[in-house]
């Protein structure tokens, strides 16, 4: 089963979206497979942004990051991963469709609320680094109700 990546990034906490960004995921039908309230380390922040090593924004973005408390979570179901940028929306919140977490929450790009894995490659190399082997498998008795 397609896994991917998902990061309340510290706005998102602090302006107490933890429960409706989690529900948005829920209700998709989408199953829960890893969650973990924490702080995220510079050597963390880091390597989950390393391929923004060389850009303007790195600094700012890693200060960001580990300003304050993220929950980082992994998310498991069919197309996960494509289906969960469009439902967290474009990078731009001005830009973001209205109905998308970003679209209806943010305003900023570097407050811009949520992470979520960009392909199935990337989600792998993120769910290792955040969460290793530590996963739960299981399976929600709803699963038939959501997959003919
Ligand atoms: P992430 O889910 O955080 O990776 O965002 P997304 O994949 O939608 O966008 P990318 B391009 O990966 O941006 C990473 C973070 O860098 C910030 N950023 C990006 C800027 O601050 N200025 C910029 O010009 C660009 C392109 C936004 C993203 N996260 N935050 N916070
Ligand atoms: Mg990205």
């Amino acid at each position: 089963m397609e896994r991917t990546f998902i990061m309340i990034k510290p706005d998102g906490v602090q302006r107490g979206l933890v429960g409706d960004v989690i529900k948005r995921f829920e209700q998709k039908g989408f199953t829960l497979a890893g969650m973990k309230f924490m702080s995220v380390s510079q050597e963390l922040a880091e390597q989950h942004y390393g391929v923004h090593k060389e850009r303007p924004f790195f600094g700012s973005l890693i200060e960001f990051i580990t300003s304050g408390p993220v929950v980082a979570m992994v998310w498991q179901g069919d197309g996960v991963v494509a289906s969960s940028r469009l439902l967290i929306g474009a990078t731009n919140p001005l830009t973001a469709d209205p109905g998308t977490i970003r679209g209806d929450y943010g305003v900023n790009v570097g407050r811009n609320l949520i992470h979520g894995s960009d392909a199935i490659e990337t989600a792998q190399t993120e769910i290792a680094l955040w969460f290793g082997d530590d996963l739960v498998e299981w399976m929600p008795t709803v699963t038939p109700w959501i997959y003919e």
